[in-house]
């Protein structure tokens, strides 16, 4: 479908009142921080709309919606903000709006161009892409929407340490921290607090991991029994998915996880040359060089064959 920029979008967006906003399922910073700092600034220019999610959210982003008047609307059109397949929307709102969203923005190189499409996959996040159309709305970047913002950069380059952080990254997180982006606060939660309850599934998870290939690829397996033994919540563990890449001399750092239908969802982060994208591609998965992932419908063990076959090529 038809890619826009980002004037093209600020138009559409000023065209109708009612906006349904949809994030992608298991929701992270960047997809929440950017549905807020669009609702927000929808909000300053008298629009109404709602933000949803197929999936529960967890608490810890309660800051992002502080204010914020999120009831039922009867809405005109869909945006999805850092989805880039419809499937991600989540099972039952893939159902419901799939084939009806209006306008997605959003920053995946994997993209699958479902709808109209603000598109610009040099951005870190997708919440650049979102301040970038704000500025151009000619809204006030208060100091709410400017912690939505940095939210999503701030979460989206793992605090400044993946490889995506660039300058400009840098330069964006500052024009939003001096626009009062609440960044201590921010940045504790979303990459210090944790439950003990999570500490407790980390490091059973951490028990879990194997080593491969001369120890350049582990593989960590977090299980249902993991979750029900630990007590943890699963929308606590996006970060968990981070632990195998620390291991010295890991390059291919693979986390799967069982999911309630018993099938598995893969996590894969890269070091370079190594293409977690790519890796992933061949299981009908994407994402991006460092971070990537993808589904298997099989069991744990089949699952561990066929990612190995795949990644024994890569070395
Ligand atoms: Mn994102």
């Amino acid at each position: 479908m038809k890619r826009i920029d980002v004037m093209e979008c600020v138009s559409l967006l000023k065209e109708f009142d009612n906006y349904l906003i949809l994030t992608h399922r298991n929701p992270d910073g960047d997809t929440l921080g950017s549905a807020y700092a669009l609702k927000r600034a929808l909000d300053l220019l008298g629009k109404k709309s709602m933000v949803r999610c197929n999936d529960d959210i967890h608490p810890k982003f309660s800051y992002l919606w502080e204010n914020v008047d999120n009831s039922e609307i009867t809405f005109d059109k869909i945006i999805a903000v850092d989805v880039a397949d419809k499937k991600l929307l989540g099972e039952e709102f893939e159902a419901k709006y799939g084939d009806n969203v209006f306008l997605c923005i959003d920053h995946h190189t994997s993209n699958r161009e479902y709808a109209q499409n603000l598109l610009l996959e040099d951005r870190a996040a997708a919440a650049v892409v979102i301040y970038e159309v704000i500025r151009q709305l000619g809204v006030e970047i208060t100091p709410e929407i400017a912690s939505c913002v940095y939210t999503g950069l701030a979460t989206d380059t793992g605090c400044f340490m993946y490889s995506n952080t660039t300058p400009t990254v840098h330069r964006i997180a500052a024009e939003v921290m001096a626009k009062g982006a609440d960044y201590t606060l921010i940045n504790r939660l979303m990459f210090e607090t944790k439950t003990l309850q999570y500490l407790r599934l980390e490091q059973m998870a951490v028990s879990s991991i194997e080593s491969h290939f001369d120890g350049k690829c582990a593989i960590m397996t977090v299980t249902r029994k993991m979750f029900e033994e630990s007590g943890a919540s699963s929308s606590e563990c996006d970060g968990i998915a981070a632990i195998p890449r620390k291991i010295e001399g890991v390059k291919i750092a693979v986390t799967i996880r069982e999911r309630h239908n018993g099938s598995f969802k893969v996590s894969m982060r890269t070091i370079e040359p190594y293409d977690a994208a790519k890796i992933c591609a061949n299981f009908g998965g994407g994402g991006h060089n460092a971070a990537a992932g993808c589904e298997f419908d099989c069991s744990l063990n089949e699952t561990k064959e066929k990612l190995l076959e795949v990644i024994k090529e890569e070395f």
